[in-house]
């Protein structure tokens, strides 16, 4: 007899589903069409455990509705510019995309044998020219609707990498990829508008709760950061030969106004430069020099002391006239509101933080019961009664914000105001290996996007090594080749656009691309992004949690404002699978605690390491590979497996004829396991599968053997639902019960409802106290189920005799006791 052989089983069904296209979905409508989305890999060397179990996850939700019917598409393709080639390719004096493409044949070659379901045919990779043209061209219709703009900016530098970093590349600091400080430089930069969206993007996400997970909209809704608030202007004296200017401050506590002792700029605003007398100048100027080597996190710590300059210039508060100084300090952000605010120590913790370091009065304007802040420390927020505030003392806080609003409104000192933390994408890169940005710079015409018919502007085959290397500017300028054009407008010599393109970009569409990635007419063939999306099943790492999804959503709500597609929504359901530990901490070169997949896969098999990926926990958890057992999982496949080669074919059996007690455990299980995979509880499947496979083994041990057709019905079960964790040992069980491939697109097995019924319990119906019927149901009968068969019973229908019954009350699943109307 055979014996179970991993080997020799995944070398034989590879070939077998590659030649069938079995994981092609048939696109023709005749069946309801579902999307399964992994976010697609960036091709840093061989795939890794990671990979190995977000992979498996959403190949069960794949697979799972394959079987139930619909017609899945399940693509993969590669995120492939990006920082990583790069640096290897001038370490080893190549083309980035050498490095790029070898990787992607060594993933692409690992995803092939751990048996992920897609369908290869669309596989995309965004580092190839027919996939960057459409990059940019949507750039170029970003561009068109005013979407798509420059401007100088102060950004985030990286000394050594040479390049701008996004303020979430910057950690403590310092470069999250090579720990270097970060320092400031001012560039002129692309920006997406996406702060025009931050309401619908905000609004939208109504649609998606219960659908994604509630951390990760909670994180997007914080991003966005709205708040209500106003925004009051104060007059600044003129003093000195320094004229009267207006300043607005934004607030979310107008109501607070009375309670306003001073002022704070923004230190490294150029505000804080204008308002700043000769004689707190310098003391200004030192002042900065110390705030820029602080992070925006650090600026913010309510822990750090409070700092800050005298600029020596005073405001008028607009509603009590009061004359407040004006300081310049690093807690007040220059890009968040207007970079100006007014402080009010009583009622808001970092002013008070300021008062006390620096002396100044800090008065109550809210009495919230609460014990004085001026002896405390202690700012109260809180609800409470406004006092000394002129027309608004005697006012509730909701009452006073709406008044004092309504004061500056008519007074045309300020206005309601919705202010976003959001900011506007940051999109350039000053490096070689991303999607060019396809403008030409002409001195005539100024910007003009690189015509259609000339796209994809590309990346030069010539750069290699060193050229590559971080000058401070795109190493594309140095291309001179390549810079230089003639402006598409007027003929005259022009220069190319030298930064590339944030890979966030590549990343916001190509889940739209997937639905037809060889259509040339456009980035998508609308009818087929009509067909797929939204994506119905989106996975990936909770990392992305912000910046990744907001960006698609994002990029998918402009497209549809572009006219090009119905969704506006991307993601209609999200699954964060966990991260692969081990010992309880992340795998990392420096603890030394990296688990090899390939040697993995080496000695258990795929199927192993994917089922026990599955069964460690609910996909949302951490896994611990310290505390699973491959090997374990690798016995149950075997047992699993003998239970195929023990039974006859399954071809003209009458299952119906088997043994009872089996074919229940065995309806059972299905009938749950379709319950728990739509609740995504993919392990206890596993466990329930477990069970099954132990039941028909002792019916083989015990009863009527092998030749029992209730044997080769659980068998046949067993085999359909390992398909969705180990695919060819599924396969494989699938041939010897002597059915055609795939396992993968036979159906989900039928629930036989009358054997689902195991434990009954009798259950009476009493109607004014006397027993009236008797119910034989289910133990785990819901209280409804209940209600309806106690009143569908004859007896009881006879009793009510047409009437509504005055109350029903349900003990299921023992007890039913009708109160009928008077
Ligand atoms: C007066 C006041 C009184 C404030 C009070 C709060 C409580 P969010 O909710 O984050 O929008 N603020 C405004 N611009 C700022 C900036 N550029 N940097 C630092 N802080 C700034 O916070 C808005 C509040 O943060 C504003 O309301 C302002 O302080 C401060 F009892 O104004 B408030
Ligand atoms: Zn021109």
């Amino acid at each position: 007899t055979r014996t179970y052989d991993f080997t020799d089983i995944e070398s034989k069904w590879l070939s077998v589903w590659d030649e069938l296209e079995v994981f092609k979905p048939a696109d023709d409508g005749s069946r309801e069409r579902r999307y399964v989305l992994d976010m697609f890999p960036y091709p840093s060397g061989d795939l890794h455990m990671g990979h190995a179990e977000a992979f498996a996850m959403g190949d069960v939700v794949a697979r799972y509705w394959r079987l139930r019917g619909y017609d899945v598409m399940h693509p993969i393709g590669w995120d492939s510019f990006g920082l990583p080639a790069e640096n290897a390719a001038i370490k080893n004096n190549q083309h980035p995309k050498e490095w790029t493409y070898k990787n992607i044949e060594t993933q692409a070659g690992s995803f092939k044998r751990y048996a992920i379901s897609a369908d290869w045919s669309r596989r995309l990779h965004t580092s190839d020219p027919e996939y960057y043209r459409w990059t940019q061209w949507l750039f170029t219709k970003f561009y068109e609707k005013g979407l798509a703009y420059r401007k100088d900016h102060p950004v985030n530098w990286c000394p050594k990498d040479q390049t701008v970093l996004a303020n979430e590349q910057v950690v403590n600091g310092v470069c999250d990829r090579c720990g270097t400080p970060v320092t400031k430089k001012s560039l002129n930069q692309w920006y997406f508008k996406i702060t025009d969206y931050a309401d619908r993007l905000l609004e939208d996400m109504e649609q998606l709760k219960g659908h994604w997970p509630e951390r990760v909209l909670l994180m997007q809704k914080n991003w966005i950061g709205r708040s209500e608030g106003a925004q009051v202007t104060f007059e600044i004296e003129a003093q000195d030969a320094l004229p009267a200017v207006k300043i607005p401050v934004f607030t979310t506590r107008p109501d607070t106004l009375y309670g306003a002792t001073f002022m704070v700029v923004a230190a490294d605003a150029d505000l804080a430069g204008e308002l700043v007398t000769d004689e707190h100048r310098s003391a200004l100027e030192e002042y900065q020099e110390q705030v820029k080597a602080l992070s925006e996190i650090e600026r913010q710590s309510t822990e750090r002391e409070k700092t800050g300059v005298f600029t020596g210039r005073y405001g008028i508060n607009p509603l009590s006239g009061e004359k407040l100084p004006i300081w310049a300090a690093d807690y007040v952000l220059a890009d968040y509101g207007t970079g100006a605010i007014m402080a009010v120590p009583a009622h808001d913790q970092r002013d008070l933080d300021f008062a006390r370091a620096f002396d100044l009065p800090v008065r109550v304007v809210v009495d919230t019961g609460l014990e004085d802040p001026n002896e405390t420390g202690i700012a109260t927020a809180g609800e409470g009664q406004l006092v000394n505030s002129g027309e608004l003392t005697g006012l509730g806080k909701a009452e006073a914000i709406a008044k004092a609003i309504e004061i500056v409104e008519a007074a045309g000192t300020g206005e309601h105001k919705v202010n976003f933390r959001l900011r506007d994408w940051l999109l350039s890169r000053q490096r070689f290996w991303g999607t060019p940005i396809p403008i030409i710079h002409c001195a005539h015409c100024g910007e003009v996007p690189v015509p259609e018919d000339q796209l994809p502007v590309r990346l030069p085959d010539n750069l290699r090594g060193e050229q590559l290397a971080p000058k401070g500017t795109s190493p594309l300028a140095a291309a001179a080749d390549w810079v230089n054009v003639a402006c598409p407008k007027c003929g005259a010599d022009a220069k190319r656009d030298t930064d590339t393109m944030d890979t966030f970009v590549d990343s916001s569409w190509y889940f739209l691309r997937f639905t037809s990635p060889n259509y040339t007419e456009g980035p998508f063939d609308p009818k087929a992004v009509r067909d797929w999306m939204p994506v119905g099943q989106y996975v990936g790492g909770v990392e992305h949690a912000i910046l990744h999804l907001l960006y698609a959503r994002f990029f998918t709500k402009v497209v549809h404002d572009l006219g090009l597609i119905d969704a506006s929504e991307p993601f209609g359901a999200l699954l964060n699978q966990g991260q692969v530990l081990n010992g309880g901490k992340a795998m990392s070169k420096s603890l030394g605690n990296g688990v090899d997949l390939g040697q993995q896969l080496d000695k258990f098999g795929v199927d192993a390491i994917r089922l026990t990926m599955v069964f460690a926990s609910p996909p949302e958890d951490d896994v611990d590979w310290a505390d699973v057992s491959p090997a374990g999982s690798q016995k149950f496949l075997a047992r699993a497996w003998r239970l195929a080669q023990d039974t006859d074919s399954a071809a003209g059996v009458d299952y119906a004829a088997g043994d009872k007690a089996l074919r229940q455990v065995t309806h059972r299980t299905v009938h749950e396991s379709a319950q728990l995979l739509d609740s995504g509880k993919f392990n206890v499947v596993i466990a329930k599968t477990m069970e099954l496979v132990n039941a028909t083994r002792k019916t083989i041990d015990s009863g009527a053997g092998a030749a029992d057709p209730a044997v080769c019905e659980a068998a046949t079960v067993v085999a359909q639902l390992l398909s969705l964790f180990a695919p060819y040992t599924a396969e494989d069980m699938w041939e010897a019960l002597g059915y055609e491939p795939s396992v993968a697109n036979s159906a989900w097995p039928q629930v036989d409802q009358s054997l689902l019924v195991d434990d009954t319990i009798t259950a009476v119906v009493q109607i004014k106290g006397k027993v009236r019927a008797r119910l034989e149901v289910s133990v785990d009968i819901t209280e409804d189920e209940l209600r309806e068969q106690a009143l569908a019973h004859e007896a009881v229908v006879r009793m009510l005799d047409g009437k509504a019954p005055l109350k029903v009350i349900v003990r299921a699943p023992k007890l039913v006791n009708v109160v009928p109307a008077p």
